[in-house]
């Protein structure tokens, strides 16, 4: 489109609904394309609830009193809480950024916030600023910090209770007020954003008031979310919204939460089309079924397993985001930390298969999947033991084709009707993990 008519068409649009079409800036581009490359991120679920040891929703879940929950604040106290060993075990597992809660539905915030109520780190015993300590070791270490942040809240009275926030026993009168609460949490994410400089605000819980009631979508709330964007992206930082829900235009990042993009295994996802103009990001948990530290939930992800949901998540050009939730003394569960170094040990092998690439567009289910890098570059990820080979249609020349792992010659043989036949050779000691071909195509 020619500059004439593009601002034709703005002003048009502009005339027609009161405002201009929103048009992500360079600054804001670059930044997403940043993002995507990343890859592999670690989500941290992190509150007074790793306290109580039974998830982050244990206040609801439990059905607890909120002024009962909230003295746990005078109790917290993790005293093996080191941010460079946070950052030592996420960065050895090959992941690039972490997004922490620095505010979960609970209300709690990690840092000396001055904008609340002080329900926040300055007043429990412990006092360290957490987010300041991880930003810190983050930057030393060349990790992106991103904030995950709760829109909705359990513990403010002003802020408009939605139908779940209402069935949490609260000991003061709720003073529903929605400016008031938009002022509170617009002067939390400049302080967050003025101190940490997080490349990502993370914003999670707008689905309390936007879901299906009888059969019907219906917005119990106006969240004025686009004023919110707009106040991020003039901090020159990106928002993204796990609301479930289409993505809106001032949206930077798609995200889908414990599902594949396009697929809705968990039923998170119903109706969230595909952005194909954002990043996108899965969400998912290193302990199984929670976010926040569970101590009797035994059951942890595998290495094998973390790896090939990244790579799956890669092959349809989305990001992996994998949550662990530390526990009460400030420590990653034990299951949580050997898995992480042997993802690491696979990272550093065959990272160039993941990180930078965009979805391949072969494979076989779940057992084949591919990434590339440009037209040069195609990598065949065999994530299932019991397949060793795989046939596509490939119209290019193969220049060669190695085990990443090691570097041995890979069988592949094209046929006359356009048939590209890749077998492995006899399956390494590695096999639990995924194998990766490199396929270098020749120039034509
Ligand atoms: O309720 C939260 C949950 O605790 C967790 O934070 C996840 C992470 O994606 N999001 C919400 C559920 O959609």
């Amino acid at each position: 489109m020619n500059m004439g008519k593009y601002i034709t068409l703005v002003a048009a649009l502009f005339v027609f609904t009161g405002r201009a079409e929103y048009k992500p800036e360079p600054w804001n581009i670059k930044a997403r394309e940043e993002f995507a490359a990343k890859r592999f991120g670690v989500f941290i679920h992190w509150g007074l609830y790793a306290n109580y040891a039974q998830g982050e929703w244990y206040l609801q879940h439990g059905k607890l009193d909120e002024s009962a929950y909230s003295r746990m604040m005078y109790g917290f106290y993790p005293s093996r809480f080191d941010a460079r060993e946070w950052v030592r075990i996420i960065k050895g597992a090959g992941a690039k950024y972490i997004t922490i809660t620095s505010r979960h539905h609970d209300g709690f915030s990690l840092w000396p916030t001055k904008v609340d109520d002080g329900y926040n780190i300055a007043n429990t015993p412990f006092k360290r600023d957490i987010l300041g300590e991880l930003a810190s070791a983050c930057r030393e270490e060349g990790i992106q910090l991103n904030f995950y942040y709760s829109l909705m809240d359990w513990h403010r009275a002003d802020y408009p209770a939605g139908f779940l926030t209402k069935t949490i026993p609260f000991a003061r009168e709720r003073k529903p007020d929605y400016a008031a609460y938009k002022r509170f949490m617009l002067g939390q994410i400049a302080e967050l954003i003025d101190s940490y400089r997080p490349g990502v605000i993370w914003f999670d819980g707008e689905w309390e008031h936007a879901r299906e009631i009888d059969g019907k979508f219906t917005r119990t709330l106006d969240w004025q979310l686009d004023s919110i964007y707009d106040f991020i992206h003039e901090r020159r930082t990106l928002a993204a919204n796990n609301n479930h829900q289409p993505i809106r235009a001032r949206e930077d990042i798609q995200l889908f939460e414990r599902d594949l993009p396009g697929e809705n295994a968990e039923g998170f996802s119903k109706g969230q089309t595909v952005a194909l103009d954002r990043p996108i990001e899965q969400c998912d948990v290193i302990q199984k079924n929670v976010w926040g530290y569970k101590i009797g939930e035994k059951s942890f992800r595998s290495a094998p397993e973390v790896v090939a949901m990244v790579v799956r998540a890669a092959a349809k050009d989305s990001n992996l985001l994998m949550n662990i939730g530390p526990d009460g003394s400030g420590q990653f569960p034990a299951e949580a930390v050997s898995a992480m170094a042997e993802v690491g040990r696979w990272f550093a092998v065959n990272g160039e298969s993941v990180y930078g690439t965009r979805a391949g567009g072969v494979g076989k289910g779940r057992q084949v999947v591919s990434t590339r890098k440009g037209d040069d570059v195609l990598y065949l990820h065999f994530l299932d033991p019991e397949v060793d080979a795989f046939s596509f249609r490939f119209s290019g020349k193969v220049a060669s084709a190695t085990l990443l792992d090691g570097g041995r010659p890979v069988d592949a043989v094209c046929s006359a009707d356009g048939t590209l036949a890749v077998t492995l050779p006899e399956a390494g000691q590695n096999s639990r993990f995924d194998r990766v071909v490199k396929i270098r195509v020749a120039d034509r």
